[in-house]
C-alpha cells in the first residue's frame, strides 16, 4: 500500500488534491502535513481526517526534525505544495517565501537523499517564467523570468529541485500550472476575494486597467493533472498545466458580478500591483502529447459552481474574515500553539 507524503496539505489546492487521491486511490496512506500559516486551515481537510485514510502532522518543512521520522517510517512520493502563495504579500516581505519556498524544499530534498523516495513532485507555477505580451505563450523550454519575490522564491525551487536531479539523481517532477481555482481557496486572491465581497456588499478592487491576462484552470483538473504526472512521467521532467482558458481580469470581474445580479459601479478601480505580470498563457501540448491528460472542466461552468460554493460555504470563509479559523486547530484537538511554527502533533488516524 503507497504511502504519500504531502506537504501543504492543509491549503486550497494541496486540501483539494488530498480529497481527490483519497476518492481515486483509495488504499494509498496519506500524511498530510502543514504548517498552519494564515494560509493553512484544517477545516479543509475536516472531512478527511477522520476516515482511516488520512493522518495530519503540524509541522514546518523548514525543520528537518519535524518532517523526519515521516521520511524515516518509509515514503513512496512526497508531493510539496507547501509555499506562501500571495503575490501581493512577497512585495510587502519576502522573507518567509525565501524561508518555505527554498529553504524549505532544499530540506525535503535532503531527507529524500538520505531516505530513498520513489517520486518527488515539486508543485510549481507559470509564474516563474515572467510576463508576456498579447502574442505567445509559455512552453516548458522558455527561459525563467520571476518578476515578484513570489515567483522568483519559485523559480528558485524549480532550478534547486533540477539540480538535484542532476546531481544526486533524485526522482524529481516540476508542475508548472496556471492560476486555480475552485472550493477552499484563501479569500485573498482574485476569484474568492471579489465573490466574498460581493456576497458581504462590499465592492471589488480591480487593479490598474483591469486587461491583465490569467489563464484559468479548476482546482480538480489541476488535481488530475498532478496525480498523472506523479505516476507516469519520467524523473527528471518537467510539464506545464494549463486550462487553455484565457481572461482579462475584467472579464472575471464581469462574470462574478452578474452571477450575483450586480452591476459594473461595484467594481473599485485602484493602484495597481508593482511589477504586475501582463499576461500569462500555458502551452500545454506536452502533458496532453506524453501523459494524455488534458482539461476537463468548462470555465463558465465551473466558475458558476465555485461562485455556488462560496454562497453555501459562507461560514468557512466568514471563519477566515473573522480570523476565528486561526484557532479552530486548537479548539479542535487542544493542542496549544506555542507561537512557533513547529509544534508537533498528529490527528487523524494512524495507519
Ligand atoms: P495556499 O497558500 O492556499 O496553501 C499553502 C499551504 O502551505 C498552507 O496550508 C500553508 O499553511 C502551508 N505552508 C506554508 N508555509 C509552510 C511551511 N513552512 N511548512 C509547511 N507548510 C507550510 O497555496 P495554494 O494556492 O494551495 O498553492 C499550493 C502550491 O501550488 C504552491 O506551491 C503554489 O506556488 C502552487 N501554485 C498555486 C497556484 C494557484 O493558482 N493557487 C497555481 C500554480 C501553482
Ligand atoms: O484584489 C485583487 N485585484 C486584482 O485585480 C487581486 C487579489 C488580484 N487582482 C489581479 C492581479 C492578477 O492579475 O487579479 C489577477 C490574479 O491575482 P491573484 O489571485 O493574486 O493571482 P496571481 O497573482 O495571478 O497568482 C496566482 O496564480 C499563480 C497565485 O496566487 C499563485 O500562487 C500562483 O502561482
Amino acid at each position: 500500500m503507497p504511502t504519500i507524503l504531502v506537504t501543504g496539505s492543509a491549503g486550497f489546492i494541496g486540501s483539494n488534491f488530498v480529497r481527490f487521491v483519497r476518492t481515486q486511490r483509495p488504499d494509498w496512506r496519506v500524511i498530510a502535513f502543514d504548517a498552519l500559516t494564515y494560509a493553512g486551515n484544517l477545516e479543509n481537510l475536516s472531512d478527511c481526517l477522520h476516515d482511516g485514510v488520512c493522518r495530519f502532522i503540524r509541522g514546518d518543512i523548514a525543520d528537518g526534525r519535524a518532517l523526519e521520522p515521516c521520511f524515516a517510517d518509509g515514503l513512496d512520493a512526497v508531493v510539496n505544495f507547501a509555499a506562501e502563495s500571495h503575490v501581493d504579500r512577497s512585495i510587502l516581505g519576502a522573507q518567509e517565501f525565501v524561508r518555505t519556498n527554498v529553504i524549505g524544499l532544499q530540506v525535503l530534498l535532503d531527507l529524500a537523499r538520505t531516505y530513498p523516495v520513489r517520486r518527488f513532485l515539486q508543485v510549481s507555477t507559470d509564474e516563474v517564467y515572467g510576463s508576456l505580451g498579447s502574442e505567445g505563450f509559455f512552453s516548458e523550454e522558455t527561459p525563467l523570468a520571476p518578476n515578484s519575490p513570489y515567483s522568483a522564491s519559485k523559480a528558485a525551487a524549480d532550478l534547486l529541485a533540477r539540480a538535484y536531479h542532476k546531481t544526486f539523481d533524485l526522482p524529481i517532477l516540476v508542475t508548472r500550472c496556471s492560476n486555480n481555482y475552485g472550493p477552499y481557496q484563501f479569500p485573498e486572491k482574485l476569484i474568492p476575494l471579489f465573490v466574498t465581497n460581493l456576497l458581504g456588499k462590499q465592492r471589488v478592487p480591480l487593479y490598474g486597467d483591469g486587461l491583465n491576462v490569467r489563464d484559468w484552470i479548476h482546482v480538480e483538473d489541476h488535481c488530475e493533472a498532478l496525480l498523472t504526472v506523479l505516476e507516469q512521467a519520467p524523473p527528471g521532467s518537467t510539464y506545464n498545466i494549463g486550462g487553455r482558458r484565457e481572461l482579462p481580469n475584467i472579464e472575471i470581474a464581469r462574470r462574478i458580478l452578474q452571477h450575483l445580479g450586480h452591476d459594473e459601479s461595484w467594481i473599485q478601480y485602484v493602484k495597481d500591483r508593482p511589477g504586475h505580470d501582463r499576461r500569462y498563457s500555458v502551452d500545454i501540448a506536452r502533458i496532453e502529447r506524453d501523459l494524455g491528460w488534458r482539461p476537463r472542466i468548462d470555465f463558465e461552468k465551473g466558475l458558476a459552481q465555485t461562485i455556488e460554493w462560496y454562497r453555501t460555504n459562507e461560514p468557512w470563509w466568514r471563519r477566515i474574515k473573522t480570523g476565528d479559523y486561526l484557532t479552530y486547530y486548537e479548539k479542535q484537538y487542544g493542542r496549544r500553539d506555542s507561537g512557533g511554527r513547529t509544534v508537533g502533533g498528529v490527528v487523524g488516524a494512524d495507519r
